[in-house]
């Protein structure tokens, strides 16, 4: 299968022109990336006068003022409803699409979901056969796109022909994508382009979309501090949070940021929260994080993976994880 495959695009029309309506659920914790991919839906839904609802239950921290900005428009007011409405608003023709995730255990509403049979998966991760949301009519879980939302932004432009999207919809899709690729560097190419191109063309300022990703003061000294206690060797890095950061999402900035750096290549980041250990990895050029998180039990993509060691103190998971990447290394060289 290959991006931009206009059968593929039909099917999606179709499905949505066969149903009464439409029902978004997007993954726990909603993120930029599900969200925009939902407002993609949502407009989708518009052009072809289908009614449709995003369920939203939780979402993350960072998606709170975008969000926010959303509910305030009129136009929206009866857009985002949560799960017990949800449950009223669906009849057996109205149509699930599940964006941002196919786990089982990841989606919101996994109860609803499972009792309905008219609904389809829409995704970008790496397919996970065990958890995986089943009799669906119809999947599409490729994950040589970058985000769901340059999936989602690809049907927008091959089926929304004349059809104006309106700019903050346009700047969300663009947000998450920016987001899963960390500022269009990852798993980015022509085709993600040629999506942004389309996307930007609806009035988009591209410095809006950048100061949604801006730092607070004290995060950022929290960040670096944290960064210069790292230990690199052979252009690795490796880095322990401190007990008192709670927040995971500090993991993943510290490992985006190491490769910032001249002379490392891969960054692997742990931090205990509870009982267990988070591990966060990334890499440039040819080192596989994914099949290193893989074998402690976590998952991913190349150059963009983790993990989750449950009952385990810092210091044992970062020998665990060293003899891993060591093993690798070793494999690797033969
Ligand atoms: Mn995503």
């Amino acid at each position: 299968m290959k991006k931009n495959d206009i059968t593929r695009i039909n099917k999606i029309k179709n499905l949505i022109l066969s149903s009464d309506s439409v029902l978004v659920v997007g993954h726990k914790d909603m993120d930029t990336d599900c969200f925009g991919s939902a407002m993609g839906i949502n407009t989708i839904c518009n052009y072809l006068k289908k009614e449709c609802k995003i369920q939203i239950e939780s979402v993350n921290e960072s998606l709170v003022p975008i969000y926010n900005r959303f509910k305030a428009l009129n136009e929206y007011e009866n857009v985002f409803i949560d799960n017990n409405t949800a449950k009223k608003y669906i009849n057996k023709n109205t149509l699930i699409i599940i964006v941002d995730v196919h786990a089982k255990s990841y989606v919101e509403n996994i109860d609803l979901i499972e009792r309905h049979s008219n609904k389809i998966i829409l995704d970008h991760h790496i397919e996970n056969k065990y958890n995986k949301i089943d009799d669906v009519v119809f999947e599409i879980i490729l994950d040589y796109y970058s985000s769901a939302s340059e999936f989602i932004g690809e049907i927008m432009k091959n089926l929304l022909i004349d059809f104006p999207i309106s700019k903050m919809v346009a700047e969300v899709l663009i947000a998450g994508i920016a987001l899963d690729t960390k500022g269009f560097w990852y798993r980015t190419d022509s085709y993600t382009f040629s999506i942004l191109s389309y996307l930007t063309s609806f009035g988009v300022d591209m410095l809006k979309i950048k100061s949604m990703f801006s730092e607070d003061f004290d995060e950022y000294n929290l960040k670096t501090g944290i960064i210069s206690k790292a230990y690199i060797q052979d252009n690795i890095a490796l880095v322990l949070l401190p007990n008192s950061v709670k927040d995971k999402l500090m993991l993943s900035l510290v490992v985006d940021d190491l490769l910032n750096i001249n002379g490392i290549n891969v960054s692997f980041g742990l931090m205990k929260l509870g009982d267990d250990v988070f591990i966060s990895a990334r890499s440039l050029y040819d080192f596989n994080v994914q099949y290193i998180m893989e074998s402690l039990g976590g998952g991913g993509h190349y150059q963009m993976a983790a993990a989750r060691l449950e009952n385990i103190e810092l210091i044992d998971a970062q020998i665990i994880l060293e003899k891993k990447i060591i093993e690798y290394i070793g494999g690797q060289k033969k």
